[in-house]
């Protein structure tokens, strides 16, 4: 086994283990144990519980590696690999009983920081769906379900009739007046529109072609640290501002041509 395969099956593993921790403590009633950067944004006992797991099977398997989490923060390792984890991606979903979340686990070798590092492995595990999303960098995108791998392709054409994309919106109501107006240039080139409420998994969705194309404004690094790999691999391409990497600023995935497109429908000058 190559070290990025060792990575993954230890992403794999634990992303399997954390996704049914979270399953279950959905399943017994969920507790918004506070708010964060918004009203809106909140964070469940789950996600703290669910990240403390992840954190302590990485650290008794790797305990040399940086952790970069979204409920626990960041601490360098000596290793040269951190771990970017969003223990429930698509909380909102989670708390409302919606089941469109994720457990997202990405190791990336390089400054812990997305335009500076490398994603070496990448799992997103949908435990309500079942679905467990995995990519190494150059290994292939992959969707397992019941013990079925099967190789994912982006779609290199999106269809006549327009694509189907999905996007985001923010937190905090200040943003939402220009994330509606970028929803706005878009939709020329869209057949229809998707929130799905999970960055990882609407990044997932591209590289299996269940969407066209995502945009979104305002992600962190958790969210996308998994997800971009995994389109990457798929043969779909992801950045952010012209000629950027996918960031706070903006998140585009697509195939090539639609990509183009979609970044200037969304560039604003
Ligand atoms: C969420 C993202 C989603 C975005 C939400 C939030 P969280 O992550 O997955 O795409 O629209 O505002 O950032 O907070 O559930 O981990």
């Amino acid at each position: 086994m190559t070290p990025t395969d060792e990575l993954l099956s230890l992403a794999h593993d634990i992303a399997r283990e954390a996704g049914e921790l979270a399953r279950r403590r959905r399943a017994e009633g969920v507790h918004i144990a506070a708010t964060k950067s918004a009203l809106a944004d909140i964070v469940t006992a789950a996600d703290r519980e669910v990240e403390a797991l992840i954190r302590e099977r990485l650290a008794r398997a790797r305990p040399d590696d940086g952790f970069f989490g979204e409920e626990s923060g960041a601490e360098q390792g000596t290793s040269g690999i951190t771990w970017v984890v969003d223990p429930i991606d698509g909380t909102v979903n989670y708390a409302y009983g919606i089941p469109a979340y994720a457990v997202s686990v990405a190791a990336v070798e390089g400054m812990p920081e997305p335009t500076r590092w490398r994603a070496l492995a990448g799992v997103v595990f949908a435990p309500m769906l079942g679905e467990l999303f995995h990519a190494t960098a150059g290994g292939g995108a992959w969707l397992t379900l019941d013990d079925h791998p099967q190789r994912l392709t982006v779609p290199a054409h999106a269809p006549a009739a327009g694509a189907l994309l999905a996007t985001g919106f923010g937190y905090d109501p200040a943003t939402h007046d220009g994330d509606l107006a970028r929803v706005g240039r878009v939709m020329p080139l869209a057949r229809d529109l998707r929130r799905i409420g999970s960055a990882s998994l609407d990044l997932c969705y591209v590289a299996a072609g269940r969407l066209d194309g995502y945009f979104e404004r305002g992600l962190n690094p958790w969210d996308h640290a998994a997800g971009a790999l995994i389109v990457e691999e798929a043969g779909g391409r992801v950045g952010g501002l012209p000629g950027g990497r996918p960031g706070k600023d903006l998140t585009i995935a697509a195939a090539s041509e639609l990509f183009a497109a979609l970044e200037a429908a969304i560039d604003e000058h």
